[in-house]
């Protein structure tokens, strides 16, 4: 295996553990955008909609500029529909989501971080996938491809589904927090997390690869959390919350 893969491994591990050492480190502190962005001024905030374009913008054109640059990738074989399957997501989030978006104004210092994580996990998939795997073509009937693709289309469904949800709670300009009904909010208070996390358990499931276990296992373990520290924040605003509802399993947790 060539050098640079080697190392595209060893980063995958090592992200794995600094994932999990942050995630120790920040168990009780969310994320602050959002819902915990604090004082908001012109001067350190920014519009969420530019935000999320820019913080998002790299994971979509850096893998996809390496299948287009790797011809023999970008003719058939199955990494290019994993890589396509990376990218329709990213397609969605950068092009469409940002725009749809109604949040809050988002800490600049957090989209340059967002942005240098976005690069960095592009720049990790799209690598290994151009450049590290060579799939046969009978991967396309292995249950793992199969059940990896169903899960991923079925996650993305329901994320999409319910960014669709949450969105709908404001009207233009407005920055209130409502409860979200609905779709899968009627049993878990991070519905849109749930179905992120479904995605990326089924794109390393399709792929077989650590760079992609890497990623899941950060989804998992970032909006895992985030959907625990939503349902807090849920549960002390409003106190006619839904109790049967969980924060990111249905009927468990
Ligand atoms: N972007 C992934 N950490 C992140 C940017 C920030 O794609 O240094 C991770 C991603 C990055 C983060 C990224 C990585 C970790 C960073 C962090 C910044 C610091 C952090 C780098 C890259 C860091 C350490 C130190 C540990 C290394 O006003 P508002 O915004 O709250 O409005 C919201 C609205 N809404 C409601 N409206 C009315 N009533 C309600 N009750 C509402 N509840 C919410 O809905 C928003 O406009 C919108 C969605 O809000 P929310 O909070 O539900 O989702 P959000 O967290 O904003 O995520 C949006 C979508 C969602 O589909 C989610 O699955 C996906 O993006 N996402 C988000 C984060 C990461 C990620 C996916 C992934 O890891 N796959």
């Amino acid at each position: 295996m060539p050098v640079h893969c080697q190392q595209a491994l060893v980063l995958s591990g090592s992200a794995i553990l600094a994932t999990l050492g942050a995630l120790l480190l920040y168990l009780g502190e969310p994320s602050s955008y959002g819902k915990y962005v604090g004082s908001l001024t012109t001067a350190t905030h920014m519009a969420a909609r530019a935000a999320w374009f820019l913080q998002e913008l790299p994971s979509f054109a850096i893998p996809m500029g390496m299948l287009v640059g790797h011809s023999r990738v970008l003719f058939g074989p199955p990494e290019t529909v994993l890589l396509g399957l990376f990218g329709a997501h990213y397609f969605h989030r950068t092009f469409v989501y940002s725009f749809l978006n109604r949040g809050r104004p988002f800490p600049t210092a957090l989209v340059f971080k967002g942005s240098v994580f976005c690069m960095g996990n592009g720049l990790l998939q799209g690598y290994y996938l151009t450049h590290c795997t060579e799939y046969p073509l009978e991967w396309y009937t292995d249950i793992r491809f199969i059940l990896g693709v169903f899960l991923f289309i079925l996650g993305m469904g329901i994320n999409i589904h319910s960014d669709y949800i949450l969105r709908q709670l404001r009207k233009p300009g407005e920055i209130v927090y409502k409860i979200p009904q609905g779709g899968l909010f009627t049993y878990v208070s991070g519905a849109n997390f749930l179905g992120e996390i479904i995605e990326w358990i089924g794109f390393a499931l399709a792929t077989w690869s650590l760079p992609a276990l890497a990623f899941a296992f950060f989804s998992l373990c970032f909006l895992g959390l985030r959907a625990f520290h939503h349902h807090r924040f849920y549960l002390k605003i409003f106190k006619d919350y839904p109790k049967f509802r969980k924060a990111l399993i249905p009927f468990i947790f």
